[in-house]
């Protein structure tokens, strides 16, 4: 490989705590084969809010963090799936299609405060449910990981 391809095919070193990693079907890397985001890096990219329900809190609340779609192609992600998996060790498989029909959100502050682990943090994959009757459905309560660490793509 040159080097202008691998810089072109590389992002920033994380300097701070990695929240989330992703691996395998990606096209950029920085550590090993690897995507490794800090906070300062998941918000350099485009914040979104959403405002829904959810199954596990009261009301309608205000999310804020970055969209799935925006993260997955600032990879270069060209898999099928994501294998979503949480601090927890909670494993669950997202088809990637979810990303290009709905405005799937990483959440990482609720009601304007930042998410932390004893709270669904630091991340927390969250689906505009309340837009979208389909999406209010067991098949993606399954998929709204909280406490999300990393995500591999198949
Ligand atoms: N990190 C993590 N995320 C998770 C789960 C979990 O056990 N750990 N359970 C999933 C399931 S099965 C559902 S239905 C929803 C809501 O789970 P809860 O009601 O246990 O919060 O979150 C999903 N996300
Ligand atoms: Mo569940």
């Amino acid at each position: 490989m040159t080097t202008l391809q691998a810089i072109a095919d590389t992002l920033p070193v994380p300097e701070g705590k990695v929240l989330l990693s992703v691996s395998g079907k990606i096209g950029k890397t920085n550590v090993d084969s690897e995507a490794h985001f800090d906070r300062t890096m998941l918000e350099a990219l485009p914040r979104q809010t959403l405002h829904t329900s959810t199954v596990v809190t009261d009301g309608v609340n205000r999310f804020e963090g970055f969209l799935m779609s925006d993260l997955l192609a600032h990879v270069g992600a060209q898999g099928e799936r994501a294998e979503a998996r949480a601090l927890n060790d909670y494993v669950v498989d997202i088809p990637l299609e979810d990303f290009r029909d709905f405005e799937v959100l990483v959440a990482d502050s609720m009601d304007g405060e930042r998410l932390t682990p004893r709270d669904k943090g630091p991340l927390w994959i969250v689906y505009p449910r309340d837009d979208h009757s389909e999406l209010q459905d067991i098949r993606y309560d399954y998929r709204w990981v909280w406490q999300l660490e990393s995500l591999d793509i198949r």
